[in-house]
This record gives structure tokens, sequence and C-alpha cells, in this order.
């Protein structure tokens, strides 16, 4: 089982995509382990895109993240990392799929609705950053064998 980061970005909550956006995730069998209401302060932001730092679009990029409330979330399921990065689509929503995230809800790069970590490293990483261990339930659902081949 992997574990993954999603933030469901200032733009998603403001247009009252919040049910919408944790819908897809929930229905492709990912099973939710943790998740918060917050806004993300300059620090925290400042921390999350550090590889980012320097980039043209880093200020705008902290600015848009720290604008407004998000949604921070952890999924847990087999391939978790890759699977979430599926259902949100390419970075750049001009080129994401429709079905996806992205593709159905986004127009701008800078407007692209969901976070994702992009490997299991990261995906930890960013878990530390956003929830302390006793902020994520380990459980089982009812469900689960139904979508989890081997458990
Ligand atoms: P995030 O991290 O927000 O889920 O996006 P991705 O993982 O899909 O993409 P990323 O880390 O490469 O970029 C982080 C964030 O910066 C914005 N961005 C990115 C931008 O405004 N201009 C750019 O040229 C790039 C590369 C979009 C996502």
């Amino acid at each position: 089982m992997e574990r993954t980061l999603i933030i469901v970005k200032p733009d998603a909550v403001q247009r009252g995509l919040i049910g919408e956006i944790i819908r897809r995730f929930e229905t492709r069998g990912l099973r939710i382990v943790g998740m918060k209401f917050m806004q993300i302060s300059r620090e925290l932001a400042s921390r999350h895109y550090a590889e980012h730092e320097g980039k043209k679009f880093y200020e705008p990029l902290l600015g848009y993240i720290t604008s407004a409330p998000v949604v921070v979330m952890v999924l847990e399921g087999s391939e978790a990392v890759t699977v979430a990065r599926n259902t949100i689509g390419e970075t750049h929503p001009k080129d994401a799929k429709p079905g996806t995230i992205r593709g159905d809800f986004g127009l701008e790069k800078g407007r692209n609705l969901v976070h994702g970590s992009d490997s299991v490293t990261s995906a930890e990483r960013e878990i530390n950053l956003f929830f302390a261990a006793e902020e994520l339930v380990n459980w089982q659902r009812n469900t689960d064998p139904w979508i989890f081949e081997n458990l």
C-alpha cells in the first residue's frame, strides 16, 4: 500500500468543487486516512514548493496556494501515487485528458485545482509537512476486499 498527499487548491475550494474532487478519489477506490480544511501559511507553502524556489512562477505559485483555504488529504491504496496523478491529469490543464480532474475543470497551469505527490519519496515528505502522525487514521473499510485483490 502506498500513501499520497492531495491538496484541493484554493481555486477548487472557491469554485465549490471540494465534493466533486473528493468523490473522484473516493469512487476510484483510494482510502482516505487523513483530511483537513486549512489555510496554508507562506512558510508552509515555501517548504512544500522548495524545489521551485527561484523559478519564474515561484512567487505567483506561493500567492495562489496561500490565497484561500484548501483541503489536504492523505489517500492510501495500491500504487496510490500513480493512481492519484492519473485521476488528476497533466500539470497543464490544456494537456489534461477529459475524464481527469484538470481535464474536466481547468484551463490554465496556475489554476490547476489539485496537487498530488509525484513520487513515494515526495509523498512521505509532504505528508510529514502537513500532518502529525496522530492525525492519520489506520482503518479497514468493509469494501476493501472488493477493491484490493491481495490484502
Ligand atoms: P502540483 O505540484 O501543484 O501538483 O503540480 P504538478 O506536480 O503537476 O507540477 P509541478 O510540481 O511541476 O508544478 C507545481 C505547480 O507550479 C505551477 N506551475 C508549474 C506553473 O505555474 N508554471 C510552470 O511552468 C510549472 C512547471 C503548477 C503547478
